[in-house]
């Protein structure tokens, strides 16, 4: 098992900081000890000042730093949870955190389908148990003009689709949301089409910054922000990055995604940053980042050109938003 119990240990305040930080760290070790995890590097995540979790849910063991993001200054965790773009747990940033506290999570089944070698109905822990799980600290930037810096805790989604084994035909994958209204109360409104569907090209797929994020902070991800599954595509506006993952459908044509379905002449299927083409109804050459009073100037691939650029060689950004 790579998920651990809420650890009995949440009183960081009666606990000198560098103690709790050690303990932490000794117990995570000593929880993927006793599970048989083969350790493939050094508990770094949980040692890390700037990314311990301020432990409210359970802990991640054995979390890989990877790099990436290295010298961001993250936002705080009370900013990345309490200002979310979820609509099925309501439509303003401020109600996700509490229309969500009473979804569960536990079991969840992931459902591989279409044009693919292995499908199958997975249990999550079945599904996500052969990964090595990573930090990954992204800039992620919503399509509204604002933005965060996050540190995830994920699986590279090119080691899951090679895994379930695609076969030729596929050519994109398709990502369904949970479609419950009885658990997700937002769904009693038809304010999208439910369920929230997203897809990307399979090379897009497979490009190593995209990731299924299980965490957040060295912790579970909180309901607000996807849990227990969710996607995450820094290069792409937030939209991309659908959350509670409950189906994973490899097809040959390009998929239909929610945003394009609302507004096709505001939102496409690629939605790669892109500070030169604006939204219909605001520009998107800066942005706001949560906890910073200056605008900043929005990067071309939301900043990752230099790794994604050559997934759209020929293909015109204008006309493909
Ligand atoms: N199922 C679902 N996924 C979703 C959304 C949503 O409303 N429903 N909102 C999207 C948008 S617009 C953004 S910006 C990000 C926000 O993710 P965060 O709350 O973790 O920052 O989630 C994306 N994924
Ligand atoms: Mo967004």
């Amino acid at each position: 098992m790579l998920i651990t119990n809420a650890p009995d240990i949440r009183s960081s305040e009666i606990t000198p900081q560098g103690l709790y930080l050690r303990r932490r760290e000794f117990i995570s070790g000593a929880a993927a000890v006793a599970a048989g995890l083969a350790l493939t590097g050094p508990f770094t995540g949980q040692a890390d000042a700037q990314t311990a979790g301020p432990g409210k849910l359970a802990r991640l063991a054995t979390i890989k730093k990877s790099g990436y993001g290295a010298g961001e200054k993250l936002n705080s965790y009370d900013d990345i949870t309490s200002y979310n773009n979820f609509y099925e747990f309501g439509t303003d940033k401020d109600e996700p955190a509490v229309q969500s506290r009473a979804f569960t999570t536990k079991p969840w089944k992931v459902t591989v389908e279409g044009l693919v070698n292995k499908p199958g109905d997975y249990d999550l822990d079945e599904f996500i148990k052969p990964f090595a799980l990573e930090e990954r600290i992204y800039r992620m930037r919503c399509v509204e003009a604002w933005s965060m810096v996050i540190p995830w805790v994920g699986i590279p989604l090119a080691d899951i689709v090679k895994r379930l084994d695609p076969t030729p035909a596929a050519k994109f994958i398709e990502f369904y949301t949970l479609k419950d209204p009885t658990r997700m109360p937002g769904q009693r409104r038809n304010v999208l089409p439910w369920p929230y569907v997203e897809g990307l090209r399979l090379d897009e797929a497979m490009h190593p910054l995209a990731i299924l994020a299980v965490g957040l902070y060295g912790e579970v991800l909180p309901n607000q922000n996807g849990a227990p599954l969710r996607l995450v595509v820094p290069w792409k506006y937030g939209f991309k990055g659908i959350k509670s993952i409950v189906k994973i459908r490899f097809v040959d044509k390009q998929p239909r995604n929610t945003w394009q379905d609302m507004a096709p002449n505001e939102y496409g299927f690629y939605a790669n940053v892109n500070p030169s083409v604006d939204h219909p109804r605001w520009s998107q050459k800066s942005e706001r980042r949560l906890g910073e009073f200056r605008p900043r100037p929005t990067e071309m691939f939301n900043g990752y050109g230099d790794q994604v650029a050559s997934l759209y060689t020929g293909l015109n950004l204008r006309s493909n938003y």
